[in-house]
C-alpha cells in the first residue's frame, strides 16, 4: 500500500543532502562511484531505494556499502546488497539511476512512481545494514544513508567501518541464520574457525611455507587481517601485513590488488625477499592477488585466474576423494582471463569453463548454475558457490561413506564452511588459497608453474564520453563506434596469440584496454595501438596514451 505523501523525503533532501550538481550518474559495474563530493544526495537517495526494495522483498534486510573499493581516495561510491548477500538484481539499476538523477523537487513524485511500479507495501517492516571503508568522506555518507531509510520509516543499523564482503555477509546471514551470525565476530568464527579445522587435518608438507607477507592497500582489509592474525599460532599461518593505513599512507596508492594487477609492479613498502609468498588486497578488501619476486627480482603476479584454477583443482581432487560423480564443477571466467589460463581448464583440468561480462553480478549468476561455481575475475574478484544438492551430498557422505570418501567429504565441508559466497572476499579468499598450498605442499613458484600466462598489459584510455563504446559477445567485440573493431582485428591480426579489447569502465570515466600476445612487448605494442585506435575513432581527449616500459 503506498503512502499518502512523501514530503518527509523533500524535506531531508532540501535540509540536509540537496543535489547540488547536475551531471547524470549511473549505477554501474559495481553501483555508483565517482568523486565523493559528487555523491551525498546519491547515497541518500539509495537509503530510500534500499527501504523499497526491503519492503519488496518482505521486510527481509538490505545492505548498503559505501566503498569506492580499488578508486583512489577522492572518489567514494555505494552500492546495494540483494536479501542473498548478492549484489542488487539488475533490473532495479534502473530505478537507482532513475531516482539518483532527479532534481530535489521532482525526488517525492518519483519515490511515489517507482513504489507503485514496484508494487511495494509501505506499511510493512523494512530493515537496512549500513557499512563503510575507511575513506574519509564515508561516515558523512554513511550518515546520508541512514537518512534515507529514515525518511522512508525503515530501520537502518550501521556497522561502521568492515570490508564489502563482511556487509555481504551480515546481510545473507540476518535473512538466513543457517549461513551464520550476523556481526563481525560471527564471520571470524566461521571462516577462521574451518580454517583452524583444516589445518588439523593438513599439517605444513613439502615447500609450503605458512609465512605470508600480505600488502592490505591502506584500507579496511587490512586492518580487519590484524584480528584475523591473533587468532592463529605461527604453524597455523604467519601473517606479516605491510601497508596498513598509517599516517600519511595514501589508500590503494602505489598498492593495493588492482595496482600489482594493473601496473604489473609490486607494492610499495613491502621488504623485497626472493620468492617469499605476498597476498595483495584491494580498498575494500573484495578482491586478492598473490605475487612474489625472483632472486633477480622480477615480479611473477598469481592473479584471479590462478586462484580459480587452484581453488577448482582441489575442490575437483576431493570430489574424486568422495567417490561421487553427483556434483558437477564449472570455472567462469571474463575476457581478461589471460588466454593460457582457459586452455590449462580446458586441456589440462577438463573442467568446463564460461566467460561472461566484467562485473561480479554476472560471474555470480552464471556460477550458480553449476553444482559447484567457481568465478574470479583476473583482477582477483571472486569465490566459490556451492549448490543444495552439492552440499548435501557432500555431507551424506561425510556422515555416511566409507572412510576415505568420507574424511575427503569432512574437508570439503570446512572448505565451503570457509568459502564466503555471497561475493568475492580477500580475506576468504586468502585463507582458502592457503588452505590449498598447504595441502598441496607447494611454494608460490610451484604454484607459478602450473600453466604459463600468455604475456599481458591493461591500459586506459579517456574518450569524451565512454557510452560511445558498445560491446557484445562478452565485451571481446565493440559493436561501436563504426569501424573500431575492424581495426582492433586488424591490429591483432600482426601478432602470433594475439588478443585484444576495448570496452568502457563501469567503475571510472575511461575506457579499459586489454591485450595479450606471445611476448611482454608485443603485448604492449598492440594494447598501445589499440589505445591509438579507441582514442581516434572513439573521441579520445587528453594526451595519448603512453607506452608503458616493458619488463622485458
Ligand atoms: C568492481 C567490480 C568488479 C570489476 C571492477 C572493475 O570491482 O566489482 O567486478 O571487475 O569493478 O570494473 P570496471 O572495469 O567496469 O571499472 P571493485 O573491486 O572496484 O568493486
Amino acid at each position: 500500500m503506498p503512502p499518502s505523501s512523501l514530503r518527509v523525503v523533500y524535506a531531508f533532501a532540501r535540509e540536509m543532502h540537496p543535489k547540488t550538481t547536475d551531471v547524470f550518474i549511473q549505477y554501474g559495474t559495481a553501483g555508483f562511484r565517482t568523486k565523493a563530493i559528487l555523491l551525498e544526495h546519491v547515497v541518500y537517495r539509495m537509503g530510500l531505494l534500499a527501504v523499497i526494495r526491503s519492503r519488496v522483498k518482505n521486510g527481509r534486510t538490505i545492505g548498503m556499502m559505501i566503498t569506492a573499493s580499488h578508486n583512489l581516495e577522492p572518489d567514494n561510491g555505494v552500492k546495494l546488497v540483494d536479501p542473498d548477500g548478492e549484489m542488487l538484481e539488475e533490473e532495479w539499476e534502473a530505478h537507482a539511476t532513475k531516482l539518483a538523477n532527479v532534481s530535489d523537487n521532482d525526488l517525492e513524485a518519483t519515490t511515489m512512481e517507482i513504489i507503485q511500479e514496484v508494487k511495494a507495501d509501505m506499511t510493512l517492516k523494512a530493515s537496512v545494514f549500513i557499512g563503510m571503508d575507511t575513506r574519509y568522506t564515508s561516515p558523512r555518507l554513511a550518515a546520508a544513508a541512514a537518512n534515507g531509510v529514515i525518511a522512508l520509516k525503515g530501520t537502518p543499523k550501521e556497522f561502521g567501518i568492515v570490508t564489502t564482503p563482511m556487509l555481504h555477509f551480515f546481510v545473507k546471514c540476518r535473512n538466513d541464520n543457517s549461513y551464520g551470525t550476523p556481526t563481525e565476530e560471527g564471520y571470524y568464527e566461521k571462516i577462521i574457525g574451518a580454517y583452524k579445522n583444516m589445518r588439523k587435518s593438513l599439517p605444513t608438507k613439502g615447500d609450503y611455507s605458512p609465512c605470508l607477507y600480505v600488502d592490505g592497500a591502506n584500507g579496511v582489509g587490512g586492518k580487519k587481517l590484524k584480528n584475523v592474525k591473533k587468532n592463529f599460532d605461527e604453524e597455523e599461518l604467519e601473517l606479516h601485513l605491510f601497508n596498513l593505513g598509517g599516517s600519511g599512507e595514501k589508500l590503494n596508492l602505489g598498492c593495493g590488488a588492482d595496482h600489482v594487477k594493473v601496473t604489473q609492479t609490486p607494492a610499495k613498502g613491502i621488504p623485497s625477499t626472493p620468492y617469499q609468498r605476498i597476498a595483495s588486497l584491494d580498498g575494500d578488501g573484495d578482491r586478492l592477488v598473490y605475487y612474489y619476486t625472483d632472486d633477480k627480482d622480477k615480479m611473477h603476479l598469481l592473479d584471479g585466474d590462478r586462484i580459480a584454477t587452484l581453488l577448482a583443482s582441489y575442490i575437483t581432487e576431493l570430489l574424486q576423494r568422495c567417490e561421487t560423480t553427483e556434483v558437477q564443477l564449472g570455472i567462469v571466467q571474463t575476457a581478461y582471463a589471460n588466454g593460457a589460463s582457459t586452455k590449462y581448464i580446458t586441456d589440462t583440468l577438463k573442467i568446463p569453463v564460461q566467460c561472461v561480462k566484467t562485473g561480479v553480478k554476472h560471474l555470480h549468476s552464471a556460477a550458480h548454475k553449476y553444482d559447484i561455481g567457481v568465478y574470479f575475475e583476473a583482477n582477483g574478484h571472486g569465490t566459490v558457490l556451492y549448490s543444495s544438492k552439492a552440499k548435501n551430498v557432500i555431507s551424506r557422505i561425510a556422515r555416511e561413506g566409507d572412510p576415505e570418501p568420507r574424511e575427503a567429504a569432512k574437508l570439503l565441508s570446512q572448505f565451503i564452511e570457509m568459502t564466503n559466497e555471497t561475493v568475492g572476499d580477500a580475506i576468504s579468499d586468502l585463507l582458502l588459497v592457503e588452505t590449498v598450498l598447504c595441502a598441496r605442499g607447494i611454494s608460490a613458484l610451484q604454484w607459478m608453474q602450473l600453466y604459463t600466462d600468455l604475456p599481458c598489459r591493461q591500459l586506459k584510455v579517456t574518450v569524451a564520453d565512454r557510452n560511445a563504446i558498445q560491446t557484445t559477445d562478452a565485451e571481446r567485440q565493440c559493436t561501436s563506434p563504426e569501424g573500431l573493431q575492424q581495426r582492433i582485428n586488424e591490429l591483432v591480426a600482426k601478432y602470433p596469440s594475439g588478443r585484444a579489447f576495448a570496452r568502457p569502465s563501469g567503475t571510472e570515466d575511461i575506457v579499459r584496454v586489454y591485450a595479450e600476445a606471445e611476448s611482454q612487448l608485443e603485448a604492449d605494442t598492440l594494447a598501445a595501438e589499440v589505445c591509438q585506435a579507441v582514442f581516434d575513432l572513439a573521441g579520445g581527449v587528453g594526451a595519448r596514451p603512453e607506452l608503458p616500459a616493458t619488463q622485458e
